[in-house]
């Protein structure tokens, strides 16, 4: 269920997407249970160690957050937020991370970030198994390793702090989008990269809702990729609308594609005539609410997503919790937590942000 605020609210990109699906509902195999036997050391499993509850937050833990780039203001948010939960219980929190979200960008930080060692490693994967086997090494060495936003294959971390239910972030995408285009007319996906965990499952849901009679009218055409990348995404926008000229919406999960999509179309001869919806910030959306070229978009809020991933990391390192089901830890000021199955802890439901609301956010 969404909030509105106040009262209401390809080869290898085939695997990869398949995958990407299996690490949220089931966890993904292939490459990483072969590294698992080969040069990373084994799996490292929460039961291996016992939680202790009521151990005090360590002071002076070291965490690192590893977006998926560095320079994607969405990232910048979430590591900000949870850099500054570190301070709030006597932490040291520093943020690094490539200048693309390309599959193997992450590899080295992982490594060097081993070598400082680092008391947690945060990471937003940008492929669910290129990051694996240095993970792997991290937990080995006892460094603590929390997926966020994008996870990657469920053995090669601790835990996934989850923006909200990947299922229910994927369904609505089209369900939000199918009622702005009366559930006619031919739809397209402008995503991140093709290895991406977090758009891969959101698509496979999204997909999955299309096939309900209720869609049978509408079709998606085509899932382009804007690589997360301000002027991929834009021109890959254009192409879209220029292939498929009967094109009437496109959904953009990812805050950078939608925020490029839309200054395309607020800016040509589609505006107003092609629904785009998805994912974004209400800093980077504003504008286009405000003249008309965007109706609604959603997302959760990304301050609290890094200040979660901070204290889950912290209550790991601590020895709190080892990222077994059903254990509980304190987040600060966003309270009490739960850890689900899979290791996965839930922040809550996202937002949808229209010209009502929007003011009352800044992010
Ligand atoms: C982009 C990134 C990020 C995703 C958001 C919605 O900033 O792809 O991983 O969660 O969009």
């Amino acid at each position: 269920m969404f909030l509105r605020t106040s009262s209401r609210r390809r080869a290898a990109a085939s695997v990869a997407a398949a995958c990407a699906l299996a690490v949220t509902l089931a966890g993904c195999g292939g490459t990483t249970k072969k590294d698992s036997s080969s040069d990373n050391g084994g799996d490292v499993k929460a039961t291996d160690a016992k939680a202790n509850p009521d151990a005090p937050l360590k002071k002076g833990l070291k965490l690192a957050f590893l977006p998926k780039q560095i320079n994607n203001p969405y990232e910048k948010i979430v590591d900000d937020a949870g850099i500054e939960a570190a301070g709030e219980f006597g932490g040291k929190g520093k943020e690094v991370g490539p200048s693309d979200a390309s599959a193997s960008s992450q590899v080295s930080y992982i490594n060097t970030l081993i070598q400082q060692r680092q008391d947690a490693i945060l990471i937003a994967a940008n492929d669910p198994n290129a990051v694996c086997g240095p993970l792997k090494q991290a937990m080995k060495k006892d460094i603590k390793v929390v997926a966020y936003d994008s996870d990657t294959a469920k053995e090669c971390r601790q835990l996934f702090i989850n923006q909200a239910s990947s299922e229910e972030i994927g369904r609505s995408q089209v369900q939000h989008i199918a009622e702005q285009l009366d559930y006619k007319g031919e739809i397209a996906i402008l995503s991140a990269t093709q290895n991406a965990t977090n758009q891969n499952t959101w698509i496979e849901f999204m997909k999955d809702e299309l096939k309900k009679p209720k869609y049978k009218n509408m079709k998606l055409v085509k899932t382009a990729y804007g690589d997360d990348d301000d002027q991929k995404s834009f021109q890959e926008t254009q192409g879209l609308l220029k292939a498929y000229p009967n094109l009437k919406g496109i959904i953009s999960p990812t805050t950078v594609g939608i925020a490029a999509a839309a200054r395309y179309i607020s800016d040509s001869s589609y505006k107003g005539k092609v629904v785009i919806n998805g994912l974004g910030t209400p800093n980077q959306m504003r504008k286009y609410v405000k003249d008309g070229t965007v109706e609604q978009f959603s997302l959760w809020d990304p301050k609290k997503l890094g200040y979660l991933g901070s204290y889950a990391a912290a209550a790991l390192a601590s020895g709190q919790i080892t990222g077994a089901e059903g254990e509980k830890f304190k987040a600060g000021k966003l309270g009490e937590y739960t850890i689900g199955k899979d290791g996965e802890v839930i922040l809550g439901p996202p937002t949808v942000f229209d010209k009502d609301n929007i003011d009352d956010f800044d992010f």
